[in-house]
């Protein structure tokens, strides 16, 4: 084992300063008893580039790189003379194109797939919901009436590609975006064309010496933004559907303890849920169950990370061993027999923690290797090669495990999988599912609004301390809560992701969530799966009652301890989409700039939503709470909230009597 010698400038901080995550610290405190560090320690003795984070370098060309003065944003401008507003909005902007890029990327090889399944060159895979096929492609206008389901999907196989390729227009799902939205969109020019289109000429605007105007910069930002939400995420939310079946409310278990020391345990941590569908199969073989039985295991453990494990848990109910800062984290409880990883979020520090515990860390995707990993590549065309062959790995790694287990007994459980077509389904019943009901709630104020809490856990603030504290103050307040990505594991650890949850609610959204049977927070899927929460909206706006556009709407956005730049891009397709949009942690632009004026103002006067900031988990809510009344106000609903809080002063004064 290769044991890391402290020097006296490492800071070693308590494990409760770094997670509320009991079993992240119990893992945390191991690996420091075994001499390895996880990003935690990392962070802890990497301080932050102030400058980098507020944007305010540039090295777009080599007359610099030129590094601005935040303190004095004006004092200062690059060697070609572009001013601090215009660095900023450029750094940004390639946030933005970056993390729609993974989305987009993400939704097209789910599309490459789907095309594969379709003319019937991949077997492995087929059409599980042809329901959703239906619905989407009558939601972008293709005829659906008597034709089968083969004819139905080259269709839409054909009219999705154009959400990547085309070079004018507008994308197809731009169809389902309320007109009024789309008429503010239309009037600023920000409807996308496909992802290709845009996301190169972000990169081209954003070249030394192209756009050097921060408002058109945004402009752009919010058209590639929108081709992510309402292009390449949601692509990928709805052909994951349509390949792997809708999701519906199951009751899974998270945290650490899923694990089991006398099992093979896998762990499938990423993205993309082919790899994970197709271990599926892999686990289920009877083959395996006896070579595991022969190797002295009790079965086949498999279980989920981050998104890939998001994808799974509400689709088959796998168990999720828990969020982007615990991936080091569990690899040190030494039982983790394989961890399989595909794209995205995989920190690369894996590798060494993996080795120390003797655990393979396996890349399987063509665009992500890993120094020091091994590469087993999953092809579609015979994806069981690929998983079985790590099935068998994981089977020879227990058989000869070596490191001391140490498996924290952490178990939560939470109900999750609440797809936009089971919101409709649950609230107006089978006959006729509908939004219905909770717009009305929203009018007579029994629910104040809706927030959105979703996105990544990152090392600068306490692993989901912000998180929990955000939606339990937001709850309390009669805010239902929607989640997706890593946040909501962070929740369902907390066990806030189940009904019985309810009685940490506000009276109003308790007594929604009692009569419905529902958690108040509802947990959506991966991260991709954010597009659920616009066709919510969407589906808010068109039941009428609440306004005209998605920003006339009491809802709110935010990701309390992003870290990627997808989550910008998500961030951005929000805003872009009307949604006040409030991030955590820290945000990388200048406060005080014209630039952050622009974003966190002037783009709600033009008929988008803004971004907000704030660390404290208290005072996020206060922002979001705040901004749902002042949407309530403007719709008039004031009145009725306050109806509804007299009359509960009514029935407790009844109560005291
Ligand atoms: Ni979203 Fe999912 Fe998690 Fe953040 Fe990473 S896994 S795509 S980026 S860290 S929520
Ligand atoms: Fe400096 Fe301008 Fe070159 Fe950026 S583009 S590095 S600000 S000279």
């Amino acid at each position: 084992m290769d044991i890391k010698k402290k020097s006296d400038k490492d800071k070693e901080i308590p494990v409760q300063d770094f997670t509320t995550c009991d079993a992240t610290q119990q893992m945390i405190t191991k690996g420091r008893l075994d001499g390895v560090d996880t990003a935690f320690d990392r962070a802890a003795n990497m301080k932050a580039c102030p400058i980098g984070a507020d944007s305010a370098c540039c090295k777009h060309c080599f007359m610099g790189p030129c590094r601005l003065n935040a303190k004095d944003p004006y004092g200062k401008v690059g060697v070609c003379g572009a001013t601090i507003d215009t660095i900023m909005a450029r750094n940004f902007a390639r946030m933005v194109a970056s993390g729609a890029a993974a989305h987009t990327d993400h939704g097209m090889s789910m599309l490459d797939l789907f095309r594969e399944v379709v003319n019937g060159k991949i077997k492995d895979y087929s059409i599980k919901d042809t329901q959703k096929l239906e619905a989407v492609a009558q939601s972008i206008g293709i005829e659906t009436e008597g034709r089968s389901a083969k004819e139905i999907a080259v269709e839409l196989y054909e009219a999705l590609e154009s959400t990547y390729t085309a070079v004018e227009g507008e994308i197809p799902f731009a169809k389902r975006v309320p007109p009024k939205t789309l008429e503010t969109w239309r009037k600023h020019g920000v409807v996308p064309r496909g992802a290709m289109r845009e996301i190169m000429e972000i990169m081209h605007r954003t070249h030394m010496g192209v756009d050097q105007d921060y408002t058109n910069i945004t402009k752009q930002c919010s058209r590639t933004a929108l081709a992510d939400g309402w292009g390449g995420s949601m692509v990928a939310t709805e052909i994951s559907d349509i390949l792997f079946g809708t999701p519906s409310p199951v009751s899974i278990e998270v945290n650490m303890g899923v694990l089991k020391e006398d099992q093979v345990n896998i762990i499938i941590h990423g993205h993309e849920p082919n790899l994970f569908e197709s271990m599926i199969e892999s686990v289920n073989e009877p083959t395996f169950i006896e070579a595991a039985k022969a190797a002295g295991a009790k079965g086949i453990n498999l279980a989920g990370m981050c998104c890939s494990g998001a994808e799974v848990l509400v689709r088959h109910g796998i168990p999720h061993a828990g969020n982007f800062m615990s991936t080091e984290a569990v690899l040190i409880t030494g039982a983790v027999d394989i961890m399989a990883v595909d794209v995205q979020c995989i920190k690369q520090g894996l590798v060494k923690v993996a080795e120390c515990y003797g655990t393979p860390l396996i890349t399987t995707n063509p665009r992500c290797r890993i120094e020091g990993a091994t590469h087993i590549e999953f092809n579609d065309h015979e994806p069981k090669k690929s998983t079985d062959e790590i099935v068998i790995k994981a089977i020879s790694r227990f058989k000869n495990r070596k490191a001391k287990v140490q498996i924290p007994q952490n178990v939560n459980i939470g109900v999750h999988g609440f797809s936009h077509e089971y919101i409709n389904y649950m609230l107006g019943g089978s006959f006729r599912g509908s939004y219905r009901p909770l717009n009305d709630n929203i009018i007579n104020g029994r629910i104040r609004g809706v927030a959105g809490v979703v996105g990544c856990t990152n090392p600068r603030v306490k692993q989901d301390h912000v998180h929990i504290e955000l939606v339990k103050e937001l709850i309390k307040n009669d805010v239902l809560v929607l989640q997706t990505g890593c946040s909501q594991i962070a929740l369902a650890k907390a066990g806030l992701t189940t009904p019985e949850a309810a009685h940490l609610a506000g009276p109003g959204l308790r007594e929604v969530c009692e009569t419905v049977g529902m958690p108040p927070v509802l947990g959506l899927g991966s991260c991709v799966d954010n597009s659920r929460i616009l066709i919510a909206a969407s589906e808010m706006v068109r039941i009428g009652g609440l306004g005209d556009s998605i920003a006339d709407l009491p809802v709110a956005g935010c990701a309390p301890e992003y870290m990627s730049e997808k989550a910008i891009s998500i961030g951005h397709y929000f805003v872009a989409s009307g949604v006040y949009t409030v991030f955590g942690v820290t945000f990388p632009i200048v406060q005080g700039t014209r630039f952050h004026k622009h974003l966190f103002e002037e783009l709600e006067t033009m008929g988008f939503g803004k971004w907000g900031f704030a660390i404290e988990p208290q005072e996020i809510a206060r922002l979001m709470i705040n901004h749902i009344d002042k949407k309530r106000q403007a719709l008039g609903l004031d009145k009725g909230r306050e109806r509804v809080l007299v009359d509960m002063q009514d029935r407790r004064a009844i109560d005291a009597a």
